[in-house]
């Protein structure tokens, strides 16, 4: 089963994806996303000059093989850049595995260890009464979770209150939004955001947070203590995680469970907080942490130390991504949840795909394969335009993690 082609496709149906498309000699073709927000090109520059001439007439089945062969081969390791583009060749390997064999991936991952995967949704708003409705549209809407986010008053920009309803999307065109932050407006505010959700919603709905590396470990320590009394499913990046030793002193303050690692590219990034079992979830993705086999290595450590997964399902993960992290959720033992972001209509029409949700819960579908396509003709029409995440400042001009 040798590779006889295999390319980059860029498009932007409401916001970029990079795509790589692998094929066999066999006429099999197999997917990845290679979506890096922001530095989608640096990606698809990785694949398209350093890559790709490396695959073309390897074995498609050796899987474990070619991803040891990027990684090992690269001499310089890891880094977004590097994995995401190895997290695409993964993902590609497995999709044409699947299809070669007939059968969807989870059932090659060891097969279903549950019936359905539980996601959560996004609920926004630029006060209490707001974020209360959106929380209150996907209860509604048969979710069991929800992380909740709210503009903080008198200050005009906060994590996570973006543009429409039941998608959020960070990223502007052009060059990077500048965006002010207050912690000392920020930490009293979020308990009354929570208080005021449980009276509303009660105690069954999974509601959850992300504080977006805005934090010290010592103020996410008290935050995470006075969120207690509502119970959250977590508290998510609570504090920029390239100290692992950071989380211990959270850890030490607070009962609130804790979820890390969007950004995360390989165990390496994580195993101290694994092992210490200074985390609860850990959110690392198909798309950025070296693919579905990778994730299953990170999976397999996390489950000795009772951490579970939470993979990263925002909109810059395109469906490609969604799918196969789909098939890992179904498969994976210690799953905790997926974060499920929907993508706009034109993403999806671009994206054909055989998951599904409902009732707050997702299906990866049975389609062999990973079950999602690339519409190439349609994504011709979306090209590439530059958009970036906005940057953070504090009040006084001080450079902030956004
Ligand atoms: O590209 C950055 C986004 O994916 C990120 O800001 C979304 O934090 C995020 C989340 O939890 O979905
Ligand atoms: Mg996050």
């Amino acid at each position: 089963m040798r590779i006889t082609d295999a390319r980059v496709i860029i498009c932007s149906p409401g916001r970029n994806f990079v795509t790589l498309k692998v094929t066999t000699e066999e006429g099999i073709h197999g997917l990845g996303d290679a979506t890096l927000n922001g530095r989608e090109l640096a990606v698809a520059s990785y694949l398209t000059d350093h890559i790709i001439p490396l695959l073309i007439g390897r074995d498609a089945r050796r899987i474990e093989d070619t991803w040891q062969y990027l990684y090992k081969g690269a001499y310089w390791r890891r880094g977004p850049v590097t994995m995401t583009a190895i997290s695409a060749v993964d993902t590609a390997l497995w999709d044409i595995l699947g299809k070669a064999v007939n059968r969807p991936v989870y059932e090659l991952l060891g097969g279903a260890s549950r019936d359905s995967v539980m996601v959560y949704g996004h609920a926004n708003g630029s006060n209490v009464d707001d974020t209360v409705a959106a929380v209150g549209r996907y209860v509604t809407a048969g979710y069991k979770a929800v992380r909740a986010q709210c503009a903080i008053p008198d200050m005009p920009h906060a994590y996570g209150v973006g543009r429409g309803d039941l998608y959020y999307e960070p990223a502007e065109r052009g060059t990077p939004p500048e965006t002010a932050w207050s912690t000392e407006r920020y930490l009293p505010f979020v308990p009354t955001l929570f208080e005021r959700l449980r009276r509303e919603f009660g105690p069954d709905v999974h509601l959850l947070h992300d504080v977006h590396h805005r934090l010290t470990p010592i103020e996410a320590g008290r935050l995470g203590k006075s969120l207690e009394p509502y119970h959250l499913f977590w508290m998510e990046d609570p504090v920029p995680a390239e100290l692992q030793e950071g989380f211990r002193l959270i850890r030490q303050h607070t009962t609130t469970p804790i979820a890390v690692g969007e950004v995360f590219d390989s165990v390496f990034d994580c195993h101290q907080l694994i092992t210490s079992q200074w985390i609860d979830y850990i959110r690392t993705t198909v798309v950025h942490a070296g693919g579905i086999s990778h994730l299953r290595k990170i999976a397999n450590l996390a489950e000795l130390y009772h951490v579970r997964t939470g993979s990263h399902g925002a909109t810059d993960l395109s469906p490609v991504c969604m799918a196969a992290a789909l098939h890992f959720d179904l498969s994976v033992h210690n799953f905790g949840i997926q974060e499920y972001m929907r993508h706009t209509d034109d993403t999806d029409l671009v994206f054909p795909h055989a998951y599904t949700f409902a009732d707050g819960v997702m299906h990866p579908g049975n389609a062999s394969g990973l079950g999602v396509d690339i519409d190439e003709l349609l994504a011709a029409q979306y090209p590439y335009e530059p958009a970036y995440l906005p940057v953070a400042r504090r009040q006084d001009g001080t450079m902030h993690s956004w």
